[in-house]
């Protein structure tokens, strides 16, 4: 029978409270609340702009500009963007010893900002970027300053190599440290919260699968259905921010 959604609460909060291993694996949706776009959304990215691959990005100038003519435009509001309540009650529910990581596939940051200590970024961090032949570190400033005087095919000020954000790109491998320590909480927690993500980006998309498959409870909380959300216990199809408030002011 369908619960109603005060009913769920309560019975999220019983999960949290009974389990010993709660963990959050998250996505973009867990961000748009903050005013960051989402991928797959009504609005999100792949409405305004294409996706440029890696081997584009390694290969192929035109798709450079590209990338950076999108990087562009979002740059400014992804890093003047806040935690939102979504970000800031996983951060109380850590605080409050009830979650013991976020394993997320965004890159912006906002789960640090909001306090939570444990956070594996599976697709890497907004704020790096590297010279892919030297190595050359660059802020996320020097990359503005750059991108300010048109320059959409950023070169490594060393030895004239691509600049290239460290955040993993389409058609290019997970770092496999964060990898692995994701496979390992998955297969060793009791109860896994799946938040804002559409489970279509692949590895990433396989850890709540392993975590199901080893026996945890799943707790979904997504604006959208998912081809996966026959593996949850409990699913709200709801605003991440205000599920997740009353998450925590119920528990
Ligand atoms: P996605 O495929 O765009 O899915 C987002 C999901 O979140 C959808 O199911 C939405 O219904 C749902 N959603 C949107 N807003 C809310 C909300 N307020 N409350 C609850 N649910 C909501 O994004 P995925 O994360 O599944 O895809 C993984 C990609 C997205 C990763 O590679 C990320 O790096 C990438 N990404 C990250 C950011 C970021 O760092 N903030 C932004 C855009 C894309």
């Amino acid at each position: 029978m369908e619960l109603f959604y005060n009913e769920k609460i309560i019975k999220a909060c019983e999960l949290i409270k009974k389990s010993n291993y709660t963990v959050a694996f998250t996505g973009a949706g867990v961000s748009t609340e903050s005013g960051i776009p989402d991928f797959r959304s009504p609005g999100g990215l792949w409405q305004r702009f294409r996706i440029v691959t890696y081997q584009e990005f390694i290969f192929d100038r035109q798709a450079r500009h590209e990338f950076w003519r999108m990087k562009k435009e979002l740059i400014q509001e992804m890093i003047n963007a806040k935690p939102n309540n979504a970000h800031k009650a996983l951060a109380e529910l850590e605080k409050m010893g009830f979650l013991k990581h976020v394993i997320t596939q965004n890159i912006d940051g906002l789960h640090q900002m909001a306090g939570n200590k444990s956070v594996i970024e599976l697709h890497g961090n907004q704020k790096g970027f590297i010279c892919l032949d030297c190595e050359k570190s660059y802020s996320i400033n020097e990359v503005i300053n750059m991108l300010k005087e048109d320059e959409l095919d950023l070169r490594c000020e060393i030895c004239g190599g691509i600049i290239k954000p460290t955040v993993v790109f389409f058609g290019e491998p997970m770092p496999e440290k964060e990898l692995t320590m994701a496979q390992k909480i998955a297969n060793e927690c009791d109860l896994m919260l799946v938040i804002g993500t559409s489970l279509q980006v692949e590895p990433a998309a396989s850890i709540p699968r392993i975590a199901y498959k080893s026996g945890a409870k799943l707790i979904f909380i997504n604006k959208a259905e998912t081809d996966w959300d026959w593996m949850a216990e409990i699913i709200f199809y709801d605003s991440a921010g205000k599920v997740l408030k009353d998450i925590v002011e119920t528990i």
